[in-house]
């Protein structure tokens, strides 16, 4: 079943217009936008249940528990997980520091290796480091082939040796696109005894994932990145990980029992959940995976690779411009970084906004990769199940104005 065309009418943002121009979203790798149902589970949870969870024992405070665990079920279920093993997060960026310092600072050591890729948003990244840094360990990095903007997999065993404790790599690069072998990498990874930490941001929104074929360990995303608000999001993690890991932050809500000198902790999930949650969060998070699920993950992927297939071949036209990472659709997701020869990417992004098409220029929160490519900054179009050809479209004659804009021969 293919993404109907109506799918718009869903999402009240994709109505306005700008200066009288429509807007051209092409930022979902940032964030996506948000259905009208995901919004009004926002509301409806203001508006009747507002109450904290775990502990009324009133009737709204039950609905909201009830509602937040129902929804962990959900997002559990999305990436074929059991709710047992699904951490709320704030998004991917703390799931990953909840895996770096509750593992990492309990069974990373000194002398340990941490291996990372060079493709890495900076929070697949950063925090290694910092973790490195605590614990003495030596922070180990798989390269990237400029060329296509895929994983060096080559040298794979080389930098795998029996003092690897965690490997960190991303499912889908935000910059290039590429789909990495995370499964492939995994098993790779065990075969030393390492930890394996998925992230998955660009994935998960984007193509069915199911945690036991990726054979990770760990999984990460973001609830703003597939339909649902910022400020939530999740970590998956393996029970018996999820077991043997001592708490990430203390407070309310994790503990068992409290003496004044020590405590005992809730068993995982709500180990991990230290405080009054985002709830409402969490409950638009439910409704928003509901959303994708009823659409269909693969018919999701399938859009966006047509969509990409189309860019391309429309960008290829293009005097001047240079895209990065896989050309084969099948090998990528629904990010396209590109450079104008001749004109900043700020300056790109500045005059598409003009014509009320949005797309990001900058670094991507991803340096090191920027360098493999010998760049300093791309403009990134990134599309979503929403996005149709005529926003392509948008995007060329835009493109085409900036070059007349800048002077370029056409
Ligand atoms: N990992 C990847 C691969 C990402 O693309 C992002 C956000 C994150 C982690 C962090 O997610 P957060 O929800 O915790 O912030 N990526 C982008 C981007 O490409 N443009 O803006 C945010």
């Amino acid at each position: 079943m293919p993404i109907p065309l109506d799918v718009r009418a869903d999402f009240p943002l994709l109505q306005r217009s700008l200066d009288g121009k429509p807007l051209v979203y092409l930022d979902s790798a940032a964030t996506s936008q948000k259905p009208r149902a995901v919004l009004e589970a926002l509301q409806r949870y203001y508006e009747e249940y507002n109450a904290n969870v775990h502990r009324g024992l009133y009737r709204i405070a039950e609905r909201a528990t009830l509602a937040y665990e129902e929804a962990r079920a959900k997002v559990a279920a999305f990436v074929g997980a059991r709710p047992e093993e699904l951490v709320f997060t704030r998004g991917t960026t703390e799931a990953i520091n909840l895996v770096a310092y509750a593992w990492g600072d309990a069974f990373v050591r000194a002398g340990d290796e941490v291996l990372v890729t060079e493709m890495e948003h900076h929070s697949n990244l950063v925090p290694w480091q910092l973790l490195a840094q605590r614990r003495g360990a030596r922070l180990r990095v798989l390269k990237v082939r400029p060329e296509d903007g895929t994983l060096d997999l080559d040298s794979l065993d080389r930098l795998l040796t029996e003092r690897t404790r965690i490997v960190a790599v991303t499912h889908q690069s935000n910059v290039v696109g590429t789909i990495n072998p995370v499964r492939y990498i995994s098993e790779r990874a065990h075969a030393v005894g390492a930890v394996v930490v998925v992230d998955g941001a660009q994935s998960v929104p984007h193509m069915p994932v199911r945690v036991a074929e990726l054979g990770c360990d760990f999984l990460a995303f973001s609830g703003h990145k597939m339909c649902g608000p910022t400020g939530i999001g999740a970590l998956w993690g393996r029970r018996e990980l999820l077991e043997a890991m001592p708490p990430f932050h203390g407070g309310g809500e994790m503990i068992e029992r409290v003496e004044l000198e020590h405590s005992t902790y809730k068993d995982p999930p709500h180990r991990f959940e230290a405080g009054t949650p985002n709830i409402a969060g969490a409950i638009a998070l439910g409704v928003a995976v509901e959303y994708l699920r009823a659409l269909g993950m693969e018919a999701v992927r399938e859009h966006e690779k047509a969509l990409v297939r189309y860019a391309m071949a429309q960008l290829a036209e293009l005097r001047g411009l240079r895209l990065y990472g896989p050309k084969d659709p099948e090998l990528r997701g629904g990010a396209l970084a590109f450079t104008l020869e001749g004109v900043h990417p700020h300056d790109v992004a500045q005059v598409l906004d003009e014509q009320g098409v949005c797309v990001r220029a900058g670094h991507h929160c991803a340096q090191p990769l920027h360098r493999a490519l010998g760049l300093a900054a791309t403009a990134r179009a990134s599309v979503y199940l929403y996005n149709t050809a005529e926003d392509i479209d948008a995007l060329v004659r835009g493109l085409e104005r900036v070059r007349a804009f800048f002077g370029l021969a056409s």
